[in-house]
Formats: structure tokens, C-alpha cells, sequence
């Protein structure tokens, strides 16, 4: 019996592993004739209550063997895999990083790093690239994610954790705001939470679609806005100007805690509610209904990917964290401000150094300092470390460019199906396939393991310990309860017998505790300082039902449960002081109020309850699968009415960068002008093939949430073929 957190998302539910023991029919699937090793039972905890989604339930299945990359594999020359000795899968990438950084220089060398990755193997990843492959190119599928509510906490609050409170401070809310986030489907548990606001009738919901969380607002709950995708910056905007026209500012905490009033308020004096309403199609209304309530005081703001996915997503969180600003609700005990960060270690793995311009304990490469703190605790000259990296869309656009011209010539993938999860990915698809080597460690044979040279074999969640850092920073333990396959191998262990091939300096530890104790020391005096930390002390923590949350410096003591709660006493700024930050309306964003062409619609996309990210993992669940087998446009019936379709037909969407075939479902509540498809689906299938490599030029963000198609009705041979 294990007591462990949920592979999947950053709400990180506690659960309880059985192993199976045999003779027992416990773990097996009946239905589907599949065995899992242990059964999943949840755990009381503050964040999920007892709750697990479907996804959490079903996550076991994974573990057993059909579907599993149980060895490693090879690509031959007549391009099928072979199964492969770890010897001679270790050898052949060795030997062809050493060639292609003997040819062309270390940075024709590139990772593509995870956050669903332990803290542990992050933060090796990152010790890695810059160490035994010498490259400055490594960022991680959390650039799709997390970017641009991070770039926009740097510079309001000086630091970036997503939720700088506990989740459970919520249950006290009056007001909570949800902008672009939809937990109802994408972390059911986390509902519980916004039950007080609710019965408050504060939920207020903001997306183009009618989700099932904004149907919570329904019965007098709440209040759902539904602007036209992209416009949510001029609508947080127009808010902003209603609290200072109508007087409803925190006068004394602006004066005490902030820079930069007089300019923020002269940003947003343009911003008047009928000009908003007329671009956003919010009614005036409904926006000073939502301004004096968010002025009521016991009010948190929660961004989610639906505002953070744009061109202008940066920017647009810098938004809603003004607002928050100007009404004094920040570091307070009775409101707040927070992202809703994704993947399972989505908060940890922005932490620990894959990301393009970090360093561990969420260091700057560039700053001096850092770089000669983190060389020490690796026994290397500062000077050996390389520069910052590039963002991962920038990263993607480089693969199989000639090595001479700055191109990257091998690929190693931990954690990501990026084939799938990318923008305009029919580029990536040629991109990869003018790759010298493509290395894909996984647990699963995923849409991008499919292009891959050599494919290794790791152990899964229910069978590695480690750490994961939760969506409101909250270290856990994450504890093995069965073995893994005998053939695979952790990736600690790879990256040591790859940085041992390579002749790399340091030394490369295999024993999550021990790494951890590393990072620890790595992340000591940074911002997410863990240097407090160790396996052990999170076991005893444990134990004694106390929390942990970073910073949790070195020296703490026996009770502390670190930092719940950031900035009460001040901002992480050196002055302490918040930044408000004036953003501006891009001009094509202002100057289009109408929406697309006529014969366009816009685009949006992302999640379904069951399924999770790409779909490489539930996908092959049988129960998840069953219930979403297929890629459906949601889409107004007046709409589909228009251009010919009925209920299930069979269309194309398209646009310059590709075109997806599926069929439609009827949406009543989504906008007429808004279609919505989810990303967890590859080939056809695959919303990605229409969505540009655009990206918001301060945090490398790109417009998933944001496109434009044409779409039409597949006829005849097409249609069902
Ligand atoms: N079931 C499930 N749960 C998950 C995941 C999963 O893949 N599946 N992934 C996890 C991860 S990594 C993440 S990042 C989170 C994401 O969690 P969410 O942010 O909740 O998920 P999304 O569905 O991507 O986007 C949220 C909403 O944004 C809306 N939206 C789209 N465009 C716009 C816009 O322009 N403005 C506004 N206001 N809204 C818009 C969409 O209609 C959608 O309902 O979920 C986590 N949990
Ligand atoms: N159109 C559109 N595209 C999107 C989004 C969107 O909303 N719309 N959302 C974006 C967001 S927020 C995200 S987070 C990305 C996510 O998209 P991806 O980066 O593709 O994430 P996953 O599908 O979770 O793929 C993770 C892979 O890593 C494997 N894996 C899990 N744990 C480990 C481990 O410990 N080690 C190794 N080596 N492998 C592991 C899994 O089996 C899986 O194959 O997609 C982005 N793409
Ligand atoms: S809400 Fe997230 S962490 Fe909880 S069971 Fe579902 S996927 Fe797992
Ligand atoms: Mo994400």
C-alpha cells in the first residue's frame, strides 16, 4: 500500500495504491479484460477532498502491460523498431550527439523537457543539457502552458507561483472570477472549492462556451460573460476603468503596495463600457454588475489557458492582476489573485531549470550570481554553463534545419508528445523527420515516439518516488508501489550513463533522494527555495498532517509548513512593491470588433473531462476512450444551420496551415461566431495542424485559442470514407 498523488493534473488528488496480489481479481477490468497491478482508492486531502475524476480512477490501467513501451526500441533502415539492450540503444545516442556536436556545435543539440516530470528528473534534465550535452536549447511543453501567467507574475510580483494560497483559502471566497478556466472539466474536484462562492451567487465565469463550470453560475450561482475569443484583455481592461470611474479602488493599498497607479489608470481611460461591450460583446450591464461585486471585497481572480493562450495572453494576465491590484485584494487573507497551473508538476517543472532561461530554484541564467551559486553546488566554472536557450515553439521551428545554420540536428524528447501538443504541427512533422537523431523516453509508444530513432522505456508514476510541486505550490511525495517493467530504466539512470558516455563534468546521482537533496541545495537563497527539504522531511511532514510550500528555506522549523500564503508582508520585488503594469490593445484586436470573415469562424480549442493533454495516455483507456472516442466541433445549431450541416455531420475545417476532418456536435451554449474543438487527437483529427506557430512575443506563449477556419460539409466519398 502506497500513498501517492494522481499522474495527471496539477490538482495533484491524493490516492491510495493496492498492490494486486495474486489470485485477486481486485484490479481486474472485467470489461476490458485487463489487468492492473493496484487499485486506486483516494485519499482525504485539502485539495481534492476525497474526489478523483474519472481520468484518476481509470489511471492504473495504464500500468499494465498492453500498450506499454516495455523495452527499448531501435528504428531500423526499413523503418520498423527492433528491441534493443540498453547497451547498444545508449551507445548509438552517444555516439550521434557526439557527432553532431563535433560537426556542428553543442547547440545543434536540443531537449524537449515535460511538466508532468518529477521535480527531481526537472531539474536533471536541466543539469543535464547544460552540462553533458553543453547546449543552451532545452524548454519544455510547459511554454504551452504556463508561460504567459508566469512572465505576467514575474513582473507584478517579482515571483510566479501559481496560486500564491492555499486552494482551500477559496472555500471562504465571496466572489471568484474564473477567466479562460473551465475546472469543472478540468479538475473536478477543485469544484469544492467554489462552493462558497456559489451559494454567495459570486461564481463568475468567463469563456465563449457554456462549460459545465460556467453552468455552475446558473440558478442565481453567478454570472457567465462570454466574450469573443481574444477580447478578454479589453474586457479586464474595461474593468479596471469601471472600479476607478465609479471610485471602488483600494485607495490606501495602491498608495502602500504598488508602483505605477498614474500610468495604469491613464491606459485604461479609453476603455469606456460601451466601447468594450462593443467589442467584446459583453453588455454594459453585466460588466458593472461584475465590477462592484469584484469591489465587494472576499474576491479572488483566476486566469486559466482560455486568456493565457494568445498572442497577447502575457498581457492579458498582467490585466487581471492589475485589477486585482487596484482593489486591494492581493496578499490579503480574504482574496487574491492566481493561474491555474496545468500538467501534474506544472508548478515544480517551471521551478528547476528546463525551462530556456532558468536555472534551478527558479534562478535567472543570465544573472551572475545564480549561475556562479548553481556551478558550485555542480563543481563546474560558471563560465562553462551555457546562455539562455529559446522558447519552444522558436526551438521546434529549428529541428532538421542544417546544423551549419544554427539548425538542431537530435532531439531528445522527456515527457511531451509534441507531435500532437504543438502548434502548426505539420511543420514539427517535417521538422522531426530531417532530424539526425530523434530520442523519445516515454512510457507509452505516442504519436511523436512513432518518428523517433531510438524510443527507452521508463517506469510510470505508481512505480518511481520523486516529488511533485502541486497548483499551489505544495511539495509532495510521490511513492512507488510496484516495480516497474524489468526492462525499463528511470530516466535519472539514462541521463547518467548518457553524461558518463559524454565525459560530463559533475556528478549524476540516481536516487531520487539524493537528487533532491541537490536541487535543494541548487535552489538555496533562490526564489522557490527548497533547501528546507528532503524526502524525508516531506514523509514527516507528512505524517504530522502538515503541509509543505515553497520557499521553505534551510532552518526552518519543526512546525513550519514553509510559505501557504505569499506576499502579505510584501512583494518579491527588491522594494517589496507590486508592479501595475499599463498594457495595451493590440490594434487588430481593437480595430476588428466583428469577429472574423464572413466565411470564417473562429476557432477555439482544449479539454474534455477524460481525456488528458495529446490523449497519449488515456486514449489507451478503454473507458475514457469509450466515452470521447472522436474529435466533435462543438458549434452553434444556428451556425451549423447556416452553412448546411446537421447534428453529427461530417465536416472539414480549414485554413492556411492545414485542415482537420471530424464531425460536429451541437452546442447551444457556445457563441455563433465561435466553433471549439479539443486537442486530445492526432492524425485528422489533430486541431493542431490549424493552429500558427504565432506566439505572444514576451513569454513564447502560442495562440491555441485563437484561430481561424473555413468549414464545411464533407459529402459523399469524403465524408465517409
Ligand atoms: N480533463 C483534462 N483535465 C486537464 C487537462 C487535460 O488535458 N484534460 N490538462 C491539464 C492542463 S496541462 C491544463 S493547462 C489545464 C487547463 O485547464 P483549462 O484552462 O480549464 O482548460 P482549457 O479547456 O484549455 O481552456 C479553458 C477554457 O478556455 C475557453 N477559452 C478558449 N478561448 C478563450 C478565450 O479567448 N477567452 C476566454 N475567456 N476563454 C477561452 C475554452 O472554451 C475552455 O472552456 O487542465 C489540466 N487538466
Ligand atoms: N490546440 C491546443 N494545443 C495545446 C493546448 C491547448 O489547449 N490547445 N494546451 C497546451 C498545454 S497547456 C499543454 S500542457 C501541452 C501538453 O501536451 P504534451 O506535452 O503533448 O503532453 P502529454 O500529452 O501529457 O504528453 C506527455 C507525454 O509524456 C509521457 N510522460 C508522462 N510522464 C512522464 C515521465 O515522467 N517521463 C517521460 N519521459 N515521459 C512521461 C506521457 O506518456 C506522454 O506521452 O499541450 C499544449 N497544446
Ligand atoms: S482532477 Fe486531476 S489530479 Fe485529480 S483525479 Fe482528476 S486528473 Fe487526477
Ligand atoms: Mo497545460
Amino acid at each position: 500500500m502506497s500513498d501517492t498523488h494522481c499522474p495527471y493534473c496539477a490538482l495533484q488528488c491524493a490516492m491510495r495504491l493496492t498492490p494486486v496480489t495474486a489470485g485477486s481479481d481486485d484490479g481486474f477490468d472485467k470489461l476490458n479484460h485487463r489487468a492492473a497491478p493496484v487499485t486506486v482508492s483516494p485519499r482525504e486531502f485539502p485539495t481534492n477532498r476525497g474526489g478523483l475524476c474519472r481520468k484518476g480512477w481509470t489511471s492504473a490501467e495504464l500500468l499494465a502491460r498492453p500498450g506499454r513501451v516495455v523495452h527499448p526500441l531501435i528504428r531500423q533502415p526499413d523503418g520498423s523498431f527492433a528491441e534493443a539492450a540498453w547497451d547498444a540503444a545508449l551507445e548509438l545516442i552517444a555516439e550521434r550527439l557526439r557527432a553532431a556536436r563535433a560537426t556542428f556545435g553543442p547547440d545543434a543539440v536540443a531537449v524537449f523537457g515535460g511538466g508532468g516530470l518529477t521535480n527531481e528528473k526537472a531539474y536533471q534534465l536541466g543539469k543535464f543539457a547544460r552540462l553533458a550535452l553543453g547546449t543552451s536549447r532545452i524548454d519544455y511543453n510547459g511554454r504551452y502552458c504556463m508561460s504567459s501567467a508566469a512572465a505576467a507574475g514575474n513582473r507584478a510580483f517579482g515571483l510566479d507561483r501559481g496560486l500564491p494560497f492555499r486552494v482551500t483559502d477559496l472555500d471562504e471566497a465571496r466572489t471568484i472570477m474564473l477567466i479562460g478556466s473551465n475546472p469543472a472539466d478540468t479538475m473536478p474536484p477543485f469544484t469544492r472549492h467554489l462552493e462558497g462562492a456559489r451559494e454567495a451567487g459570486g461564481l463568475i465565469v468567463v469563456d465563449p462556451r457554456q462549460t459545465t463550470t460556467a453552468k455552475l453560475t446558473q440558478d442565481g450561482a453567478g454570472i457567465h460573460l462570454q466574450p469573443a475569443p481574444g477580447t478578454d484583455l479589453v474586457l479586464l481592461l474595461g474593468l479596471t476603468h469601471l472600479v476607478i470611474a465609479e471610485d471602488l479602488v483600494d485607495r490606501a493599498f495602491i498608495d502602500a503596495r504598488t508602483e505605477g497607479f498614474a500610468a495604469l489608470r491613464r491606459s485604461v481611460s479609453q476603455w469606456w463600457p460601451e466601447r468594450v461591450a462593443s467589442v467584446t460583446g459583453v453588455p454594459v450591464e453585466l460588466q458593472r454588475r461584475v465590477a462592484r461585486r469584484l469591489a465587494e471585497g472576499g474576491a479572488y481572480l483566476l486566469t486559466g489557458r482560455g486568456v493565457e493562450q494568445h498572442v497577447d495572453g502575457t498581457d492579458t494576465a498582467t490585466a487581471a492582476i492589475n485589477l486585482a491590484l487596484v482593489l486591494g485584494l492581493v496578499g490579503s487573507a480574504d482574496g487574491g489573485y492566481g493561474t491555474m497551473t496545468g500538467q501534474g508538476n506544472g508548478q515544480g517543472g517551471r521551478e528547476h531549470g528546463q525551462k530556456a532561461d532558468q536555472l534551478p530554484g527558479y534562478r535567472k541564467i543570465t544573472d551572475l550570481a545564480a549561475r556562479a551559486h548553481v556551478a558550485a553546488v555542480w563543481g563546474v566554472e560558471p563560465e562553462t554553463l551555457p546562455g539562455p536557450g529559446i522558447p519552444a515553439t522558436e526551438l521546434l521551428g529549428l529541428l532538421g534545419r542544417p546544423g551549419a545554420r544554427g539548425g538542431v540536428r537530435c532531439l531528445l524528447v522527456h515527457g511531451s508528445n509534441l507531435l500532437v501538443s504543438s502548434p502548426d504541427v505539420n511543420a514539427v512533422r517535417a521538422g522531426l523527420a530531417g532530424l539526425d537523431l530523434l530520442v523519445v523516453c516515454d512510457f507509452v509508444f505516442n504519436e511523436t515516439a512513432a518518428l523517433a530513432d531510438v524510443v527507452l522505456p521508463v517506469p510510470q508514476w505508481a512505480e518511481e518516488e520523486g516529488t511533485m510541486t502541486n497548483l499551489e505550490g505544495r511539495v509532495l511525495r510521490r511513492q512507488a508501489a510496484i516495480a516497474p517493467p524489468a526492462e525499463a530504466r528511470s530516466e535519472l539512470w539514462i541521463m547518467a550513463e548518457l553524461a558518463r558516455r559524454l565525459d560530463a563534468p559533475s556528478t549524476w546521482p540516481t536516487d531520487p533522494a539524493v537528487v533532491f537533496d541537490e536541487l535543494a541545495l541548487a535552489s538555496a537563497g533562490g526564489i522557490a527555495d527548497y533547501s528546507g527539504l528532503s524526502h524525508a522531511r516531506l514523509d514527516a511532514q507528512l505524517a504530522a498532517g502538515r503541509a509543505a510550500y515553497w520557499p521553505f528555506a534551510a532552518g526552518a522549523t519543526d512546525e513550519s509548513e514553509g510559505t501557504p500564503r505569499l506576499f502579505a508582508d510584501g512583494f518579491a520585488h527588491p522594494d517589496g512593491r507590486a508592479r501595475l503594469v499599463a498594457v495595451k490593445v493590440r490594434s487588430e484586436i481593437a480595430d476588428v470588433p466583428a469577429g472574423p470573415a464572413d466565411d470564417e469562424l473562429t476557432l477555439i480549442t482544449g479539454r474534455l473531462l477524460g481525456h488528458y493533454q495529446s490523449g497519449a495516455q488515456t486514449r489507451l483507456v478503454p473507458e475514457l476512450l469509450e466515452a470521447a472516442p472522436e474529435a466533435l466541433l462543438e458549434i452553434h445549431p444556428a451556425t451549423a444551420a447556416r452553412l448546411g450541416l446537421g447534428d453529427g455531420a461530417a465536416v472539414e475545417l480549414s485554413n492556411e496551415h492545414g485542415r482537420v476532418e471530424c464531425r460536429v456536435v451541437f452546442a447551444p451554449g457556445i457563441r455563433p461566431d465561435t466553433v471549439f474543438l479539443p486537442f486530445h487527437f492526432a492524425g485528422d483529427e489533430s486541431v493542431n495542424r490549424l493552429v500558427a506557430a504565432a506566439c505572444d512575443p514576451i513569454s513564447g506563449m502560442p495562440e491555441f485559442k485563437r484561430s481561424r477556419v473555413r468549414v464545411r460539409a464533407l459529402t459523399g466519398e469524403a465524408a465517409t470514407a
